[in-house]
């Protein structure tokens, strides 16, 4: 398996309604495996960094407010194809476009509630990683279920 990561966090409507598992437990089963995972409470500073990329839109300023609001669930996830198909497990950005059997599709209603952000390409996925994490809390490793997951 090629050695491809992603950015994911659980925000923090997703771990107040109880989620957490759920969400995890979606990325599990597909056969990715989580490299790296903590829950922090992000400064508002450090939200606006984490969604820099948006701060000309209207909603910047709320989305900050609410990324910065509670304990946010990061993590790094690692397998062939993780960015785009993590992207697919997570759905739409508008929870009333996303489909059913997506996360956000079955668990989520409103676009500012939408539970969980994943990295959108291989670019923001090194630098988000970088953001949340620092080299040594990225742990390397082989899992038993690799050969049963790729062949
Ligand atoms: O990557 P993704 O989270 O699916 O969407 P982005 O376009 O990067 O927007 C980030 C975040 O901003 C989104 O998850 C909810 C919020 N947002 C919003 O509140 N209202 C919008 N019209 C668009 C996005
Ligand atoms: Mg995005």
């Amino acid at each position: 398996a090629e050695l491809e990561r992603t950015f994911i966090a659980i925000k923090p409507d997703g771990v107040q309604r109880g989620l957490i598992a759920e969400i995890i437990s979606r990325f599990e089963r597909k056969g990715f495996k989580l490299v790296a995972i903590k829950v922090v409470i992000p400064t508002k500073d450090f939200a606006q960094k984490h969604y820099h990329d948006l701060k000309e839109r209207p909603f910047f300023n709320g989305l900050c407010d609410f990324l910065s609001s509670g304990p946010v669930v990061a993590m790094v996830w690692e397998g062939e194809g993780v960015i785009k198909y993590g992207r697919k497990l997570i759905g739409a950005t508008d929870p009333q476009k996303s489909e059913p059997g997506t996360i956000r599709g079955d668990l989520a209603v409103v676009v500012g509630r939408n539970i969980i952000h994943g990295s959108d390409g291989p670019e923001t996925a090194k630098d988000e990683i970088e953001l949340w994490f620092t080299p040594s809390e990225l742990v390397s490793y082989t899992s038993n279920a690799e050969k049963w997951i790729y062949g």
